[in-house]
């Protein structure tokens, strides 16, 4: 393969200080950071073997997802100060927050949810000119946070197009909002959206609709043949007014992380989210998008990182040198 940058060495000290600060939790050295790997920058592919070099982190990563206006702001900015009040370092990822009816209230989305957890690192990811793609984009993102120590990572997305489909993926808890007087526009919801959920919120549930919301939406959670063992899908009412509803919430998402450790759920969420990154990084070292040929390559490379045997660049950089 012709046209594979170096492999960054003479960025090697900048980028392992940069990591340093970021991993210390410096707000402003993860936005530092977060900015090259969405712009695909020399310096991204340095900051990823850096920082994996350092010892491995876990976190909890939960997708919420839904119609723009239905309250995932909102209720994230809640999430994050009951994790914040439970001694965690939350970080939230928010992708295209601002080409829906919510038009450019990203600003005040942040100052809120970092006013109640000032701990908290906010973060906006647009929908267009991401290196690689938005799903890449997004799990190369969402590693590195993980990376740099902060649990849970929260992915808001709106629930519409394949992108937010496979950002679903890399979750391991993705939790649904559907706001309340939507009754028919349920039944009408994208497949999609609907099935990639684990747990449904009915958001505003201070409306006077929320009662009816909640019985609809329970008759069609848990439908069908379920395996025994399978998660059945809760449905929370919360109303991020009042703060109702949002402490059972995340005892909800605490349930369900048990369940994907015990049911192998975290593994394949791991292995999506390795996969992404490994795209990304083939996508940043040839300046394409891995075809569907490159399937088998591609898994061996994502299993060797999911497996935390190599960072995404590296495995990328082996893959591409033996193609
Ligand atoms: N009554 C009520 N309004 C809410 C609630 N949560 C959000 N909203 C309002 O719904 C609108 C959209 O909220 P936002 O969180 O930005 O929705 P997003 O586009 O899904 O992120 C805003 O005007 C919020 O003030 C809630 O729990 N109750
Ligand atoms: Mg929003």
């Amino acid at each position: 393969v012709t046209g594979v940058p170096d492999d960054g060495q003479g960025t090697a000290p900048e980028s392992a200080d940069l990591v340093a600060r970021a991993v210390s939790g410096q707000a402003a050295a993860v936005a530092r950071a977060l900015t090259e790997l969405e712009l695909g920058s020399a310096r991204a592919l340095a900051l990823i073997p850096a920082l994996w070099r350092l010892a491995p982190r876990a976190a909890r990563i939960i997708g919420v997802t839904g119609a723009a206006g239905v309250g995932k702001s909102t209720l994230v900015s809640r999430m994050v100060a009951e994790y914040a009040g439970l001694s965690a370092r939350p970080a939230v990822l928010a992708i295209d927050p601002s080409s829906e009816t919510s038009g450019g209230s990203f600003l005040g989305d942040r100052i809120r949810m970092t006013e109640l957890a000032p701990a908290a690192f906010v973060r906006s990811l647009p929908n267009r000119a991401v290196a690689g793609g938005l799903a890449p984009a997004a799990a190369i993102c969402v590693a590195f946070l993980v990376r740099c120590g902060f649990d849970p990572v929260i992915i808001e997305t709106v629930g519409v197009g394949q992108s937010e489909i496979s950002v679903s993926r890399i979750a391991q808890t993705t939790v649904t909002c559907l706001a309340p007087g939507l009754g028919d526009r349920i039944q009408a919801a994208k497949a999609g959206l609907m099935e990639s959920a684990d747990i449904f919120v009915i958001t505003k549930s201070d409306l006077p609709a929320a009662d009816t919301a909640v019985k609809q939406v329970l008759a069609m959670a848990n439908l069908g043949q379920r395996a025994p063992g399978s998660w059945r899908r809760p449905v929370c009412a919360v109303s991020a007014v009042t703060g109702d509803g949002v402490t059972d919430l995340v005892a909800k998402v605490s349930e369900h992380q048990d369940w994907a450790r015990r049911s192998g759920r975290l593994e394949t969420s791991s292995q999506a989210l390795a996969a992404e990154c490994v795209r990304w990084a083939v996508h940043l070292l040839t300046r394409s998008v891995p075809g569907n040929g490159a399937g088998d390559t591609l898994r061996i490379a994502s299993a060797d990182v999911a497996a935390g045997r190599t960072d995404p660049v590296t495995a990328s950089r082996r893959l591409l040198a033996a193609s």
